[in-house]
């Protein structure tokens, strides 16, 4: 590769509106898969069984993603945008920031997708996209290229941007110049791991048990979120930024791709019992083309019972009978739990009622657990 190639690779990048960028060889990172591995095989990557072991093996080898890959050129899209403030006082949750806007992967993949295809036809050498959910770890290799380094949340952080960027990677046959790596650390910072509500981020850092998770369960989790975290969940509805938001690195600055900054305050705090009476159709449209859509109607109005259990007052408890008596199961039960705490928190009169009501015609054991530990207390 001479030095006019890589530059107009450069320019494709930053035709597509991608200004951070770097190279990493597309060598397996030392130490990465092993450290995956254990992570699976210590139970803290949860639920997501697609990240298995030839998962993790494909995911931390580049030759596998794209046979005779030398060069992975990692890309960053920032997306750290203010909270336009919500004119009124009812009780909302709270959106990740990544997103609150148009879904990542899409805005992310057409644009590698061109760059990949640049290349090809420029060069002649075999190019491959892909934007998280693709088989490769990302952020060993985006510090690899010296885009930033691997904090305590084990956020990436970029400097001057902290760990407000979304990565993506096109890999090629092309021989780049590799970027190098940073020297930064976080030294003796431990503020992301002080700021997690549930302890999910080991006590030395470095590791995420997402088994206790905020941003696993809100998104990624199909099913029952144990009762012991649901209260520390506080209005998170889908993601979480806590240690995101605790970070130092780039804490002053806000700069996002425009598309994913939130348009209305609705984007970033949704109004709770708007989520909370959505069915299907309602879901769809309200998130289509967002990231939202991954946690499916019934993840999301989940997530927004047990933010209201936390956040809500006496005016959303008839709605929140009304999830009592949802179509799922799922959203019952949390449902329920929700009742509960918020019924013993402001005292109010008959939620008692709504639960003894729905306890006589329950049929599904876990609903009718969950009722009567709402009824009963701890
Ligand atoms: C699975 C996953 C999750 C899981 C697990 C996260 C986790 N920390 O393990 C859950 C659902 C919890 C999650 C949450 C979030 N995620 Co996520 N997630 C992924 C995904 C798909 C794979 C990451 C993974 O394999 N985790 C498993 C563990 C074992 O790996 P790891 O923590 O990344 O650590 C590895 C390396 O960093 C390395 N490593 C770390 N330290 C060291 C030190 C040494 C010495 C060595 C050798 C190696 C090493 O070894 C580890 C093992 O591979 C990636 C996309 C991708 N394809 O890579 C996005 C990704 C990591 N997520 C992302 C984001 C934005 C988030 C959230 C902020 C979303 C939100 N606001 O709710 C949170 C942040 C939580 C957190 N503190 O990490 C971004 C991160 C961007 C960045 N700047 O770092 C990614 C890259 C998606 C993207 N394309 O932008 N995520
Ligand atoms: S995303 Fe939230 S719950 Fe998960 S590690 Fe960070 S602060 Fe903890
Ligand atoms: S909060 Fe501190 S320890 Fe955590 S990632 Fe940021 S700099 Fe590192």
């Amino acid at each position: 590769m001479n030095a006019l190639q890589q530059a107009r690779i450069r320019e494709f990048v930053e035709a597509e509106g991608l200004t951070l960028a770097g190279i990493a060889p597309a060598q397996p990172v030392a130490g990465v898969r092993e450290a995956a591995m254990a992570a699976r095989e210590a139970g803290r990557l949860a639920g997501m069984g697609w990240m298995d072991e030839s998962w993790i093996g494909r995911a931390t080898d580049p030759q596998a993603f794209l046979p005779g890959a030398r060069s992975l050129i990692v890309v960053g899209l920032p997306c750290h945008a203010p909270d336009p403030p919500p004119g009124d006082t009812v009780s909302r949750g709270r959106v990740a920031r990544y997103a609150r806007g148009r879904d990542y992967h899409r805005v992310f993949e057409k644009r590698l997708r061109r760059i990949a295809r640049t290349i090809r036809e420029e060069s002649g050498e075999a190019a491959r996209a892909t934007v998280d959910y693709g088989p490769l770890l990302e952020r060993p290799y985006a510090a690899a290229a010296g885009l930033g380094w691997i904090g305590k949340s084990t956020m990436l952080l970029v400097p001057g941007i902290g760990p407000w960027v979304l990565l993506g990677v096109v890999a090629t046959t092309l021989e780049l110049e590799p970027g190098t790596p940073l020297r930064k650390t976080c030294g003796d910072c431990a503020r992301c791991i002080a700021a997690c509500p549930t302890g999910a981020i080991a006590p030395d850092g470095y590791s995420v048990d997402a088994r206790l998770c905020i941003s696993y369960h809100t998104i990624e989790n199909r099913s029952v979120v144990p009762r012991e975290l649901r209260a520390r969940f506080k209005d998170w509805v889908f993601g979480c930024d806590d240690c995101l938001d605790s970070c130092p690195v780039g804490a002053s600055r806000w700069e996002s791709y425009a598309e994913f900054a939130p348009a209305t305050a609705d984007d970033a705090r949704p109004p709770l019992r708007e989520l909370i009476a959505l069915d299907d159709d309602g879901f769809t449209e309200r998130y289509r083309g967002r990231a939202v859509m991954r946690a499916k109607r019934d993840g999301l109005v989940r997530n927004a019972c047990i933010a209201l259990g936390n956040v809500g007052t006496a005016e959303d408890l008839p709605a929140l009978a009304d999830a009592v008596a949802d179509q799922s199961a799922l959203v019952r039960g949390h449902a329920a739990w929700a009742v509960g705490q918020v019924g013993r928190r402001v005292g109010a009169a008959g939620w008692g009622q709504t639960l003894e009501g729905r306890l006589a015609v329950e049929q599904d054991p876990w609903v009718r657990e969950e009722l009567r530990f709402a009824l009963e207390g701890e």
